[in-house]
C-alpha cells in the first residue's frame, strides 16, 4: 500500500500578503484528494504549512511518514517555496509530484527542476490513484506513465512529455468528502475568529465553468459545469453544523448561480435537514436578479 504525503508549501508567517488578507482558507483540493486517496486503498497524510514556522517543520513530517510519494499542490506565488520542498523531498528518497493550479496551467516548465519527478494537471483524484496503483506495481515507469492521462513527465530520452489532460469526473456525488479529519481544523476556525470575529470554512458545490473567460483559460476543471446534487451539498452542511463551530461558509466553485432550479432545490434541502449556514459566493455578474436574490437571502 502506498504512502503519499500531500504538501502545502504556504507558511503564512513568512507571507505578509496572506497575512494581510486575513482569510486562512486550507486548499480543498488537497483535502478532496486525500479523501479519495484513503477511498481506494492507499495511505496519506497531509502536511499543512500554515500554522508552521519553516521549512523545518517539513523536514519532520518527512521524517515521521516516511512517505513513498509527496505531492505538492502549487500556486503562482507559493512556487519557490514549493520548489524548495520538493528538493527536500527528493533528497528524502520520495517520488516528488507538482499538481494543482500553477502546473496546470503550465506543466512544461516544472520538468526544468530536476526535483520534479512528475506532473499531475488538471483534476488530480484519479490521476493521482492511478500513479500510486503504479507505485505499488512496482512499475512507474517512463513507458507506464506514456498511458497514463493528466500528467506530464520526462521520456526514455529525458525529454519532457505532456499528456491529454484526464477526462473529468462527471458525478461528483460518486467523490468522497473532503478529508478535512486530516487537518488541524480548530486552528484555522479560532484564527478566523480572532482575525474576523467569525469562522468560516470552505465548501465546493460544483466544478468547470463554461464562460471561458481569458483569466481562467487552462483552469483546472475546465469549461464543462458539473454540479453535485442538492441534497449532498445539504448533507455536507448538516455534517459540518454538527462537527464545527462555523459561522458562515465560502463557497468557492469556479462559477455559482448557473442553475436556479438547483438553487432553489439546494435551498429546499438545506431547510428540511436543518443544515443552513449563511454563505458567501461568486456568480457571473450576468446572472445576478431579484430571484437569485431571493434564493440567498432564504439561506
Ligand atoms: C479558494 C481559492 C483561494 C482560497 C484558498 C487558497 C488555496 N490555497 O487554495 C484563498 C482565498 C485563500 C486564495 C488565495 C489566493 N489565491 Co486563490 N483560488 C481559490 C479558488 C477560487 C478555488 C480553489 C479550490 O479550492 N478549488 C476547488 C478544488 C477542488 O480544486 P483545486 O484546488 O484546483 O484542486 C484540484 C486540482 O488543482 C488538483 N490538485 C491541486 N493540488 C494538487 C496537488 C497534487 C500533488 C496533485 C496530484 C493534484 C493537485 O487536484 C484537486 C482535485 O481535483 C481558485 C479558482 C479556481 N476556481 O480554481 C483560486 C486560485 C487557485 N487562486 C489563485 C491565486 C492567484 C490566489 C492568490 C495569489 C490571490 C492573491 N492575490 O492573494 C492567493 C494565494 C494563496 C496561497 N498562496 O495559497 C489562482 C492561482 C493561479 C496560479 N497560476 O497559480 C486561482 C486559480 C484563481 C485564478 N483563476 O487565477 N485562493
Ligand atoms: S466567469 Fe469567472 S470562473 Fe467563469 S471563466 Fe470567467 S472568470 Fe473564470
Amino acid at each position: 500500500m502506498a504512502k503519499i504525503l500531500l504538501s502545502h508549501p504556504l507558511f503564512l508567517s513568512q507571507s505578509p500578503d496572506e497575512q494581510a488578507a486575513n482569510s486562512p482558507y486550507f486548499p480543498l483540493g488537497l483535502l478532496y484528494l486525500a479523501g479519495y486517496v484513503r477511498e481506494h486503498n492507499h495511505q496519506v497524510a497531509i502536511f499543512d504549512g500554515t500554522f508552521e514556522t519553516d521549512e523545518s517543520a517539513f523536514a519532520r513530517a518527512l521524517q515521521t511518514e516516511r512517505p513513498d510519494m509527496v505531492g505538492i499542490s502549487v500556486l503562482l506565488p507559493g512556487k519557490e517555496m514549493a520548489l524548495k520542498l520538493a528538493q527536500m523531498a527528493q533528497d528524502f528518497g520520495s517520488i516528488v509530484i507538482a499538481g494543482g493550479p500553477d502546473p496546470t496551467k503550465a506543466p512544461l516548465p516544472y520538468l526544468d527542476y530536476p526535483q520534479v519527478d512528475i506532473v499531475v494537471h488538471h483534476e488530480g483524484e484519479q490521476t493521482l490513484v492511478a500513479l500510486l496503483d503504479l507505485v505499488d506495481a512496482d512499475n512507474l515507469t517512463a513507458s507506464a506513465l506514456g498511458a497514463e492521462p493528466g500528467v506530464a513527465f520526462r521520456n526514455e530520452e529525458g525529454q519532457a512529455v505532456v499528456n491529454q489532460p484526464r477526462p473529468p469526473i462527471q458525478n461528483l456525488d460518486t467523490l468522497p468528502l473532503p478529508a478535512r479529519d486530516l487537518i488541524d481544523m480548530d486552528k484555522y476556525l479560532k484564527t478566523w475568529e480572532e482575525l474576523n470575529g467569525y469562522a468560516s470554512l470552505t465548501i465546493t458545490t460544483a466544478r468547470g465553468c463554461p464562460y471561458g473567460c481569458d483569466w481562467c483559460r487552462d483552469s483546472v476543471h475546465g469549461a464543462e459545469f458539473r454540479q453535485r446534487s442538492p441534497e449532498s451539498v445539504a448533507a455536507e452542511m448538516k455534517a459540518l453544523k454538527e462537527v464545527y463551530p462555523i459561522d458562515r461558509l465560502r463557497i468557492i466553485d469556479d462559477v455559482d448561480g448557473i442553475s436556479r432550479e438547483w438553487l432553489e432545490a439546494w435551498a429546499e434541502a438545506a431547510e428540511a435537514m436543518d443544515a443552513v449556514i449563511p454563505f458567501e459566493a461568486l456568480n457571473e455578474l450576468k446572472r445576478q436578479d431579484i430571484p437569485m436574490l431571493d434564493v440567498r437571502d432564504t439561506l
